[in-house]
């Protein structure tokens, strides 16, 4: 088969509150959607780089360049059968897995509809409810973090993940843990740390946290098996982990015990999949990462946490924990259990809303076969 056209549509959302990590803060987010349009249907996916090069080194205006300069010509050109395929074709340009997620992304929710299939049964997975949890950001001070944990708490997640950055750490979690001794309490220091601060780990090795989110920086894998080797917290890494090959390697290490997925991260839903197959093989759970989706990429994450080794929750929360108005006519909302409830129409299973949609565009392409 051959992809007809493909659209991308650049967004800005405002987010309900400023999410801060110790890379920075966000107050509104961009992210590129992409359109795949084959004989009558149509599959959408989400790029989840956004306006500054923090998190990672790509950004939406590198992805608009990389989309419609390189990787949207060649997968217009190309026979594809099935969404797999397109990773041979995407590899011709290197790097940019954000922008390549994106687009396979569009391409997977597309096959699927074609074959009638929710996403979620079409990559291979089983179930109808996904377990979640809350990521929080920096806050102004420990009683406004108590607060926002309480709120949360009290509104149904059973697990918190909070983020720290040196000097809001010790206290902040000591307060957390004194205030909510039985919750599911992780953090996440976006690689805002160095083996230097080992003392700092070892006090937080004390907290009966579930993990310790990459503490050092992306391309440290060494020094978080030496670190990971010294806390009973398992260490757990997201910005290291850019491919099955990364994930083996960091295993080998022993640089981590447990490893966030997230597709954009990693290059697309085909690798997210090899990622989790391979640390299913070797005994090692995976949760599923947030990147302040929309409802779109919100909806693939969900589908991708029902494969089995998905065994701890996500950072997919509810519509409304991120915008007021999400982008999709049915917006998720969180269940009593601590669970979001997997779509089940064909594809990602939710309806785009067209009217937000515009309202929300910067600007957009449509490139033709
Ligand atoms: O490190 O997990 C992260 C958001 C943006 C960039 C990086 C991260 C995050 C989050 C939010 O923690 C997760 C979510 O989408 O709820
Ligand atoms: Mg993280």
């Amino acid at each position: 088969m051959r992809l007809e056209s493909i659209e991308l549509h650049h967004i800005r959302m405002s987010l309900r509150e400023p999410f801060v990590t110790s890379f920075g803060i966000t107050r509104e987010r961009e992210a590129v959607l992409v359109r795949a349009c084959a004989r009558g249907a149509e599959g959408w996916g989400e790029c989840v780089a956004g306006q500054q090069p923090d998190f990672s080194y790509e950004t939406t205006s590198t992805v608009w360049h990389v989309l419609t300069d390189f990787l949207i010509p060649a997968v217009l050109a190309a026979e594809v059968e099935e969404p797999q395929q397109l990773r041979r074709v995407l590899d011709g340009t290197r790097g940019h897995p954000m922008a390549k997620a994106g687009l396979e992304a569009a391409v997977w929710d597309l096959f699927a509809k074609q074959a009638g299939q929710s996403l979620a049964q079409y990559l291979g997975g089983k179930g109808d409810r996904v377990a979640v949890g809350v990521s929080v950001g920096i806050q102004e001070s420990t009683s406004a973090l108590l607060q926002a944990v309480e709120e949360y708490v009290r509104s149904g997640y059973a697990r918190v993940k909070v983020k720290i950055k040196p000097g809001r750490d010790v206290e902040a979690v000591r307060a957390l843990r004194k205030a909510f001794p039985g919750l599911a309490l992780q953090v996440d220091a976006n690689a805002g740390y160095s083996l230097a601060d080992l003392p700092v780990f070892k006090v937080l090795d004390e907290f009966d946290l579930a993990m310790i989110e990459q503490p050092l920086g992306a391309t440290e894998l060494t020094d978080h098996s030496r670190l990971q080797a010294q806390l009973r917290t398992p260490v757990c890494l997201d910005e290291s982990i850019g491919d099955a090959a990364s994930a083996g390697a960091a295993l080998d290490l022993g640089a981590c015990r447990i490893i966030n997925i997230k597709p954009g991260r990693v290059g697309g839903l085909g690798e997210a999949r090899r990622v989790h197959d391979l640390c299913a093989q070797r005994s090692i759970p995976v949760w599923c990462g947030g990147m302040l989706e929309t409802g779109i990429g919100r909806a693939a994450n969900v589908a991708l946490a029902t494969l089995p080794n998905f065994r701890l929750p996500g950072d997919l929360s509810a519509s409304d924990r991120y915008y007021a108005e999400d982008l999709i006519e049915q917006p998720f909302v969180l269940n009593s259990d601590s669970t979001l409830t997997v779509p089940t129409g064909p594809g990602i299973g939710v309806d785009l809303r067209w009217d937000r949609l515009h309202r929300s565009t910067l600007r957009r392409a449509l490139l033709k076969a």
